[in-house]
């Protein structure tokens, strides 16, 4: 009575630590990998991309390749896609600019955003702080809107900022190339290997607010779906690649750790905008806890997973039982004993 009792409670946490366990998928999360941030050999017009990357060009072969070799790894594949309107508050020229003004030792635009009541990304918006207290910037410091005519001027912050200042709060705005247009270059490239079950999640898709991150817009306070589509797959590891290490990468590598997720970032799958600021963004995700591993790595890996990289292991990765599966081994042999001997 007793002994059957006690195995009933065994059998009881065993399904729960297997149910739990079993549970626990991964997912390729490929950040941004479209026509406008690849070179003229990977587009499907022979030209530039909009914003193109160096070296994108042996990307697309190295992503096929993963998902070839190790499709058993992804539960599910994710691709962001960057997918702004015409006049994006991230493009240079929509305030007068050059592409690139940010790096001209001004810095980056300062902006005043708002945070919607509607709580929808779509809603979001920021104004030129120029625009909203010229008396506040020193243009001979900080970088300023060089027109009058800023279409930028039509944001909603722009008014909620002036009128009520305290619903508003400061961040800053790098001035990028007109680039992944909703009705230009944003497509995938052809030569990328898709399947129609992937996740497609679209970002920066509001004029007045930018969003590098797949998880949530540059003012950090909306969400895209994102997290609750891979929490409703049961999704707890994501192994990053994609453009641009050291912006949509790394803020998406960033926000994932933030929400709980195991991050696996396959450094050699990615590439990045400037060698200096690649080399800090990979630091930063390593100190904050993801692993940086590489493509050979992966493919070294068991078939399917039976250990995730750790941030410590990072590129040593040990096959074989995992940890994870010896502990609870060990689990089940100590409540065997315990019912056993009751
Ligand atoms: C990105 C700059 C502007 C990226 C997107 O995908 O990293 N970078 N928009
Ligand atoms: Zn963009």
């Amino acid at each position: 009575m007793k002994t059957s009792g006690a195995a009933y409670t065994f059998l009881a946490i065993a399904a729960r630590f297997y149910g739990a366990y079993a549970a626990e998928k991964s997912a390729l999360l490929m950040i941004d990998v479209q026509n406008c941030f690849c070179e003229g050999n990977v587009t499907s017009t022979g030209e530039d991309g909009s914003l193109s990357v160096e070296d994108t060009a042996s990307l697309i072969p190295v992503l096929n390749e993963l998902r070839e070799e190790k499709a058993c790894l992804f539960d599910s594949v994710v691709r962001s896609q960057d997918f702004h309107p015409s006049n994006h508050i991230s493009f240079g020229p929509t305030h007068g600019l050059d592409p690139f003004s940010h790096l001209a030792g001004k810095g980056e635009l300062p902006l005043r955003c708002v945070s919607p009541a509607s709580g929808l990304m779509m809603d979001a918006s920021c104004c030129p702080t120029y625009h909203v207290d010229p008396s506040s910037i020193d243009c001979e410091t900080q970088l300023c809107p060089a027109t009058t005519t800023d279409a930028v001027l039509e944001a909603p912050a722009c008014t909620i900022c002036q009128e009520t200042p305290e619903e508003c709060f400061d961040t800053t705005q790098a001035m990028w190339t007109n680039h992944c247009l909703q009705d230009g270059d944003s497509d995938f490239p052809s030569m990328l290997n898709t399947l129609s079950t992937d996740v497609i999640v679209q970002k920066g898709t509001g004029t007045f607010v930018d969003a590098y991150s797949a998880f949530f817009d540059n003012t950090q306070r909306l969400k895209s779906e994102l997290d609750n589509t891979l929490q409703n797959m049961d999704v707890t590891t994501l192994y990053v690649v994609g453009i641009a290490t050291d912006y949509c990468v790394y803020y998406s590598a960033l926000d994932a750790l933030k929400l709980g997720y195991k991050v696996v970032v396959i450094e050699d799958a990615t590439r990045g905008i400037a060698p200096e600021t690649v080399e800090a963004a990979l630091v930063d995700m390593a100190e904050k806890g993801a692993a940086i591993v590489n493509v050979a790595d992966i493919m070294a890996m068991e078939c399917p997973a039976k250990e995730v990289p750790s941030p410590a292991s990072s590129s040593a990765i040990t096959v074989g039982i995992g940890s994870h599966n010896s502990i609870l081994v060990a689990v089940g042999f100590v409540l065997l004993a315990a019912c056993v001997m009751m």
